[in-house]
């Protein structure tokens, strides 16, 4: 167990894995040696591939990585939510999430740990000024950003990338945002707790990333998650804005 990050204290960064077997030495080295203060929590569904096998090594040979060994594939949302249960049960003050095919370089995690000092959480952009995305096929950079636009202007948030999934929670944030409602499992958990973060009043900030296309293993993207995404945001809006004109007739009603 380490000391903590300079600022922020005791890190949790989880990374859950489903067939990274190609993946998974590769990024946890990276991160310790870019962050040795962090502990690192591989979340794995049980992978056909043996990248659990390989995680229990690696969790062998260094203390500060552990393994939470689940028994299925159910999401990236699931594993997320298992990960911070953890790191609650275990009194850490942040936690990160980190995919394992390297497309969020461990290098650029101090400059999300950095910008926590002063926000409850910060999230890796890759659509605000400096942040970039190398090798990506066309039609993945329009799902993101016709992704990004739908989300904005449904749910009102200010973020310029609120699918992304290279973040940092201060668990004091992640203690009032009533995680064990969340329901999603794709990409929209990101959206989903952006969103509960926006709502709470948190101090959520963007920090540039440079985010690189997966090199090694295969996508889980489909059209079942940009499905979730699309229905579940649209839902969330409606309910906003019906909350909205739901407390301005009552207003005016008392005003009466
Ligand atoms: N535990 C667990 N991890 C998952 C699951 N689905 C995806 N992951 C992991 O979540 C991270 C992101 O998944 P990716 O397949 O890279 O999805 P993506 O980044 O949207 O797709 P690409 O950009 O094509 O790589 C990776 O570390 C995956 O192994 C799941 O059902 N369970
Ligand atoms: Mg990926």
């Amino acid at each position: 167990m380490s000391e903590g990050y300079r600022g922020v204290g005791r890190v949790l960064v989880v990374i859950p894995t489903y067939n990274e077997a190609e993946n998974i030495r590769v990024i946890t080295d990276r991160l310790r040696r870019a962050v040795p203060a962090a502990d690192v929590l591989i979340a794995d569904d049980n992978s056909p591939d043996g990248t659990g096998a390989i995680a229990d090594e690696l969790a062998a040979a260094d203390p500060q990585i552990h393994v939470l060994h689940r028994p299925g594939k159910a999401g990236l949302g699931a594993a997320y939510l298992a990960g911070f249960a953890r790191a609650f049960e275990q009194s850490y003050d942040v936690v990160v999430e980190m995919d394992a095919d390297g497309s969020h370089a461990p290098e650029q995690l101090p400059r999300l740990l950095d910008a926590l000092a002063e926000n409850d959480v910060v999230l890796g952009s890759r659509w605000v000024r400096g942040g970039k995305v190398l090798n990506w096929p066309f039609h993945r950079y329009l799902i993101s950003q016709v992704g990004n636009l739908y989300t904005r202007l449904a749910l009102g948030i200010p973020l310029r990338d609120a699918t992304g999934g290279y973040r940092a929670y201060r668990l004091t944030a992640l203690d009032k945002m009533e995680i064990e409602t969340v329901a999603s499992q794709g990409y929209c958990f990101q959206v989903d707790l952006a969103w509960r973060a926006h709502r709470n009043g948190f101090r959520v900030v963007e920090v540039p990333i440079t985010f690189a296309e997966r090199e090694r293993g295969a996508s889980k993207m489909s059209s079942a998650i940009v499905r979730e995404a699309l229905w579940r945001v649209t839902v969330w809006g409606a309910q906003a804005r019906l909350a909205t004109v739901r407390r301005a007739v009552s207003g005016k009603r008392s005003e009466a």
